[in-house]
């Protein structure tokens, strides 16, 4: 039996994953609009915590005032009726044409302008629902043609951007930590901050370093061949990973969006172990939302929308219980041992020793037995395999 969620798994859904209509590159819509409010009664039914939209997603682009502030009167309605919020908001700076060649990065400073604007409105409203994370996928800033962008000019743009948002919040006293999520392209040929790597540069560039972590998505370092669960440690080694989007990804490849889980498996399994018990003492490395950016597919009518809304949450928590049962199992404890996997944690230093004692140490270099070390061997398939056997549910 899969697991039921509850608000306390901090479950959260992009409006846009459930109210994805299905029209891609080649085929039109297989479903019809979605509303809003139904998308929060549903996802609170469902057991959610949390929902996370764009501008776009709640208020049609370009709508006056007062049409505005009544699709926010019934949203914020639905919030409270079923006690579902708002963890995170985001803006989007690529569906309407104006954003063809970027936002923040558009050789055009008329468009520049007009997006950040775009981008301030919607950082307001953030605060206003009370979100404390504002993720930004910069999903047009980019090109198609190397002589036609100069990266370090748009580079300096993005900065431009990033400095004055960071400055912005600050000064309103709105205390939101601002996400970027990097992807390696779709919609542009190679987007800025293609990879978690990219983006952590770029932080270090910026007046509030502080202020700015990371959105890492599954799918986006799988369609670069990366490791998702790597690139999620080092944000956390960092105190980057303010936020994430789960999904599923099938190798190198256009942006899927599956069901979180119905890719790489193992690579998902590895994840929830390091989130639920990476962190100091064995407990969660992170505990901000659980957010899937997930697209049901478009072979789905609206029951299959639901389903596989509810399918992430129990894939979810199916890991986190065979996570837990691999971490129990006395033969993994075992196994672990024997491939030193906590050895590692020891410093390779001797308490306060510096490079003289060290080249002074013979027994690190010159007596070592060299061939005798290099036969040892680290045993991490039979442990590899006592994980595969617990997510198989044979253990
Ligand atoms: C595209 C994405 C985006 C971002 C969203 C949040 C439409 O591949 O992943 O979803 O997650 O814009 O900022
Ligand atoms: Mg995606
Ligand atoms: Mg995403």
């Amino acid at each position: 039996m899969a697991p039921r969620p509850t608000p306390a798994d901090k479950f959260s859904f992009g409006l846009w994953t459930v109210g994805w209509q299905a029209r891609d590159p080649f085929g039109d819509a297989t479903r019809p609009e979605l509303d809003a409010v139904e998308a929060v009664h549903r996802l609170a039914e469902l057991g959610a915590y949390g929902i996370t939209f764009h501008d776009d997603d709640l208020i049609p682009f370009g709508a006056d005032a007062a049409t505005r502030d009544q699709h926010i009167a019934r949203f914020r309605k639905a919030l409270d009726e079923t006690g579902l919020v708002v963890p995170m908001v985001t803006t989007n700076l690529f569906t309407h044409p104006i954003f063809k060649d970027g936002g923040f990065t558009s050789n055009d400073r008329d468009v520049r302008r007009y997006a950040l604007r775009k981008v301030l409105r919607q950082v307001d409203l953030a605060a206003e629902l009370g979100a404390s994370t504002f993720v930004m996928w910069g999903g047009r800033e980019g090109s198609e043609y190397d002589l036609a962008k100069d990266v370090r000019a748009a580079l300096d743009r993005y900065r431009e951007a990033v400095d004055l948002l960071t400055q912005y919040s600050i000064d309103k006293g709105y205390g939101l930590r601002f996400a970027l999520e990097p992807k390696p392209n779709e919609p542009r040929g190679d987007i800025l901050l293609p990879t978690i790597g990219h983006a952590l540069g770029f932080i270090s560039q910026l007046a509030h370093p502080e202020l700015v972590g990371l959105n890492p998505e599954v799918g986006h370092e799988q369609m670069a061949g990366l490791n998702y669960a790597h690139g999620i440690a080092q944000a956390l080694w960092q105190g980057k990973l303010f936020h994430l989007d789960l999904n599923g990804q099938r190798g190198i490849k256009y942006d899927q969006d599956l069901v979180f889980g119905h890719g790489d498996l193992m690579n998902a399994f590895a994840l929830v172990d390091l989130l639920e018990n990476g962190g100091p003492n064995g407990g969660p490395a992170y505990d901000g939302p659980r957010h899937f950016d997930y697209k049901p597919s478009r072979t789905e009518d609206m029951d299959g929308v639901w389903a596989s809304a509810a399918a992430n949450m129990s894939t979810y928590l199916l890991l986190k219980e065979r996570a837990a049962a691999f971490r129990a199992d006395p033969e993994v404890v075992e196994a672990l041992a024997a491939s030193k996997v906590g050895d590692l944690n020891t410093p390779t230093l001797n308490e306060g020793e510096g490079y003289e004692e060290f080249l002074a140490d013979r027994s690190a270099f010159e007596d070592v037995d060299v061939d005798a070390v290099a036969e040892r061997g680290f045993a991490f398939v039979r442990l590899n395999q006592l994980a595969v056997e617990h997510l198989l549910g044979a253990r």
